[in-house]
């Protein structure tokens, strides 16, 4: 026994020490080993490597993007079927749902706008006016055939009387398909957003049909954290999947205050879908992104992690469904992804991964006009596709994509200052 606890501490000092190594690492004497094969190795070789080329052996699925499979560009696609009132900013349709496949048909559901005027600021906000992009929206949903035309259905989830949760704005949802029954989990507002920062829970309804109709809950099912906690004020982007026949809600919260938000990613767990949902203890489990999307992959789950944060722009794995490390990192990412997952709630442990789903385009039309439209993406991060166009690692943008991040006047103020 003493032997074993002997080895133990062996072990753990080797590999703190390791640890330390890595971080002071200083400058090696290699004895000369000859320069690096000409042909990049699949494998990693017997060889002293820089810490840069050991990491595209250790730290990726492949050490070329191109052979990894959760490596992929991004294409996208004007949707058809929806309309906007000429874009004046009374109509905004954002924050996407997965799609779901149901009797032929792909379903999605969306926060969907329909105000006299163009949100206003919290300020300016009234019963009829939106403060935000989200203020005063409901959740719609819309049916198509080959995911590029769609037809709008209608309203799913109306706003509840006040005081009951959601009176304010129901918006942010995502679908879970559980026992033959489809529930709608979704953000529920009871004051104006940018009042009380963004402050809203996690509300449901539930249906025997895509098609409802829906059943509202009328309780919070995922509450804010404990005062003082990390997500205290507002789970955001609660999206569901079915793991280990446990439901997975993965949400977003923010640490801090305005204008400081510090976006992660939490993870809550229950056996039904109207809870109780057990926070997981090693919340967040993701430090960047905003809106949740995510899918299993093989016997693990894949996030795709777009804006906010440090690893912003990165496709994550999690092969215990928890601790997530960086398996590729890419651009122009899909905001607000909402993928087609077709194994999402088959409890699988060979997920396929994905190749579409919808996203949004936000802040359209400039301070007037402002509002969101839905959009169509394409990607190869599946398992059973392989497409080299979306495997290309150099990629020529448009001008107009560098110069519509052109500086600001302040910016441009500052430069001349220094230039005197
Ligand atoms: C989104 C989501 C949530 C936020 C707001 C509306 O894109 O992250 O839904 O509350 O912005």
């Amino acid at each position: 026994m003493k032997k074993i606890g002997w080895v133990l501490l062996t072990i753990c000092a080797l590999w703190s020490c390791n640890q330390e190594n890595k971080k002071n690492r200083k400058e090696e004497v290699v004895e000369n080993q000859g320069g690096f094969p000409f042909v990049l190795p699949k494998e990693k070789p017997q060889r002293k490597m820089s810490a840069a080329m050991e990491r595209i052996y250790t730290d990726y699925a492949s050490p070329e993007p191109q052979y990894n499979e959760l490596f992929s560009q991004f294409k996208y696609t004007e949707l058809k079927g929806f309309d906007y009132n000429n874009e004046d900013g009374t109509i905004s349709r954002r924050d996407p749902s997965k799609t779901l496949l149901y009797n032929g048909k792909y379903y999605v559901w969306y926060t969907y706008r329909n105000t006299p005027a163009p949100p206003q600021g919290a300020a300016k906000s009234t019963d009829e006016i939106p403060s935000a992009d989200w203020d005063l929206a409901e959740i719609w949903y819309a049916t198509s055939t080959d995911g590029f035309n769609w037809k709008e259905q209608g309203v799913a989830i109306k706003r509840p009387e006040k005081p009951i949760v959601g009176w304010r704005a129901v918006t942010t949802t995502d679908i879970l398909e559980w026992e033959g029954k489809f529930y709608l989990y979704y953000q529920g507002f009871m004051e104006a957003s940018g009042k009380r920062g963004d402050d809203c829970p996690v509300a449901v309804s539930y249906a025997d049909s895509p098609d409802g109709p829906w059943i509202p809950y009328n309780k919070i099912v995922i509450p804010n954290g404990k005062e003082g906690e990390w997500d205290q004020y507002s789970i955001h982007d609660p999206y569901p999947l079915v793991h280990d026949g446990k439901i997975y809600i993965y949400y977003k919260s923010d640490f801090g205050e305005k204008p400081d938000l510090v976006r992660m990613q939490g993870l809550a767990i229950a056996d039904s879908p109207l809870g109780p949902f057990v926070k997981h203890a090693l919340n967040p489990v993701i430090t960047s992104g905003h809106e949740t999307s995510l899918f299993p992959f093989k016997e693990g789950v894949a996030a795709l992690v777009y804006k906010d944060g440090p690893e912003h722009n990165t496709i994550q794995y999690a092969k215990d469904w928890v601790n997530f490390e960086i398996a590729s990192i890419t651009e122009l990412m899909p905001y607000a992804a909402a993928p087609y997952v077709a194994d999402a709630f088959t409890d699988t442990k060979d997920g396929r991964g994905i190749t579409w789903g919808l996203a949004h385009f936000i802040n359209l039309g400039g301070r007037d006009k402002l509002h969101s439209k839905l959009v169509r993406f394409d990607c190869d991060l599946s398992l059973d596709v392989h497409d080299p166009e979306m495997k290309q690692h150099r990629v020529n943008h448009d001008p107009d994509v560098y110069f519509r991040q052109g500086l600001s006047n302040k910016q441009v103020k500052r430069i001349n200052n220094g230039n005197k």
